[in-house]
Formats: C-alpha cells, structure tokens, sequence
C-alpha cells in the first residue's frame, strides 16, 4: 500500500536508513564526531540556528516510496522572484531576505493579527510528513517536509461565518528579489485554497525539509504544502494570510487562465494546453510513471470535490 495515514508509525517509518545516512553526511561538515558516536541525531540537533524549529513530533502522514534526494529537492526549484531556471533560485538564494519575517492574518477573521515567525509557530508541535509533490511541468518529486497543518493556525485567528477562501501572498522585495523587476508574473506572488481545502488536514505550513531548515530556494521561512495539487499552489516565502468571502485572484491564474486553473488539483484526464498531463517524471529517475488522479491522495481529498465537474474547474 502506498499510502499510510496512522499516527503510530514508529520513528523507522518516518526515518529510513537514507536519512540517517543523508544527516550523517550533512553534520559531518559541522560536528567532528567521537569513534563510536551515536548517528542518530534529533532534527532538533541541526535546528541549533533556529530555535523555533523544535520539538518536532512523528509525522500522520507517509509514503512507501523513495524519498528525492535533498540536493535535487533543493536545486531543481521554482521560484520565480529568484531567477526563472531551475537552478537560479539556489544561485539567488541569499539575496531573500527572511529575518526578520512577518505573517499577517486579516479579513474575515474574528482575531486579525501580524505575527513574528517564532509567535506563529510556538504553539504548533511540528511534524515530518513526506509528500508526493508534482509540479504541471510534469516531473515530480518526494519530500519530506517539516511543519503543521494549516487549518490549527487559522482556527486560532477564528474566522468569521463569511470566511469560504483564503488568500496567500509573498514577499514583495523588488530591490532584493531580481524576478520582481520582470513581467513575468504580476508581484507579488498570490494563491488561493477554499476554507474547506485550507482546513483538510493535508495542507501544511512548513518551515523545514529533510531533518533542517527550509533552505530559501525552497521557500523560507515558511510557505504552503498542498500535495494533492499542482505545485504552483504551494506559494513559497508567505507574508499574508487572508480569509475572504469570495474566490481571491491567483498569480498564475491571473496570467494564463486557459492554462492554470484556481483549483489545480493533479488530474492526469487534463492536459495543459501545452502538454500532456497523464504521466510524470519522478526526478532522479528515467522512465515515466503514471500520473495519479489528486497525486495519489484522492481517499483524503476526493470527498471536497463530490458535486463538481473537475474538467471545467481545473
Ligand atoms: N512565491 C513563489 N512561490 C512558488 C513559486 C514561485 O515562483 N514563487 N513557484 C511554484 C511552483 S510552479 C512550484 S512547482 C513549486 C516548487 O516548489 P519547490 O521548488 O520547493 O519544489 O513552488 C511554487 N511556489
Ligand atoms: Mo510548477
């Protein structure tokens, strides 16, 4: 089975030998280690810089499946107020600037609010959870992704009745970010979920991957997990939370409606205009898989979709 959702898997089930394997490399730069010294560090152990990231509690969620490994999680990116090629996030890396950092949570809230990064995730337990990820140009990926899920940060600014949509905004950097000097997009970066998907336990916030922190092509210090669609829905380097009445506007959206649809569920029965939808190319691998209906998590998320026609609301 190549999904589980089970709250006691053990810690083997959320750390394969690979990852110790993949600490024990990324520490050995670091920590000169004693003959006979244990390996098998905490996460917590390589969050030293950032204390905020602590306590971070086994994960609901897992896959069977081998995870990609971090140096192509973490230089085959996208982020596009970084450099539009694939490796240029990694290059432009430093010039995002995320201390200090920010959240506001407004709208249809009963308790708006702007936040430090370490008030946001002080009352969160995190958690590693590993994910399918599959971005539309059709490769995908497996990461193992540390945060909390969404619907327990927005639950605490207690959004009104009204509240049906939330609205998720970047950064907006142009002297720093060289993206945002270009048209490509219309800055800053939006997107968008219905309460309902937000509230799904699926979607996270995370602020790490791989046992440290978010690197800052990846997305730092937190941006959006939404496995079951396509990853441009997961907005990186998030600094507004908005709860909205109605349906908010969403960058790509915004620029190719034809071609990038609000919901963006992971649909291998639509094609992009462009190209073919139905099959995807695991990154670090050769031949092609299947493209599975909602990234393979249609037993957690069908259900929010029961009464729509998923061609016309792509
Ligand atoms: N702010 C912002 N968020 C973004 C993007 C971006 O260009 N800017 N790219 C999106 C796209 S198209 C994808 S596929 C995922 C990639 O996430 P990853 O690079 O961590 O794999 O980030 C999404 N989030
Ligand atoms: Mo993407």
């Amino acid at each position: 089975m190549p999904f589980r959702w089970n709250p006691d898997l053990t810690h083997n089930d959320v750390t394969p030998e690979k990852r110790f394997k993949e600490r024990r490399s990324l520490m050995q730069g670091a920590i000169v280690l004693g003959a006979g010294a244990v390996l098998d560090l905490e996460p917590t152990e390589l969050f030293a810089d950032t204390p905020a990231l602590s306590n971070i509690r086994q994960g609901v969620v897992t896959l069977d499946e081998p995870q990609t490994p971090f140096e192509d999680a973490s230089n085959y990116t996208n982020f596009y107020e970084l450099g539009s090629g694939k490796s240029d996030p990694t290059a432009n890396a430093q010039r995002l600037q995320t201390t200090p950092w920010h959240v506001v949570i407004d709208g249809e809230v009963n308790r708006p609010g702007r936040l430090t990064l370490e008030d946001l995730l002080k009352p969160h337990p995190l958690e590693e959870r590993v994910y399918r990820m599959r971005c539309v140009e059709a490769w995908s990926m497996v990461i193992p992704w540390i945060g909390f899920p969404l619907g327990e940060l927005l639950k605490r600014f207690e959004p009104t009745s009204k509240a049906r949509f939330v609205a998720f905004e970047t950064l907006q950097d142009p002297a720093n970010l060289p993206g945002q000097k270009l048209p490509i997009l219309e800055w800053p970066y939006r997107e968008g979920l219905r309460l309902d998907e937000a509230l799904n336990p699926l979607t996270i916030l995370a602020v790490g991957m791989y046992g440290r922190t978010l690197p800052n092509q990846n997305g730092a210090p937190l941006r959006l997990v939404v496995p079951w669609k396509y990853g441009f829905k997961s907005i990186k380097s998030i600094v507004r939370i908005t709860l909205l009445a109605d349906q908010p506007v969403t960058s790509w959206n915004l620029h190719a409606p034809k071609e990038y649809g609000f919901y963006a569920n992971v649909n291998p029965e639509v094609n992009h205009p462009r190209w073919d939808q139905s099959r995807e190319r695991r990154i670090g691998e050769f031949l092609r898989r299947k493209t599975l209906p909602f990234n393979g998590y249609g037993e957690q998320v069908a259900h929010l979709y029961a009464d729509m026609d998923l061609i016309r609301w792509f």
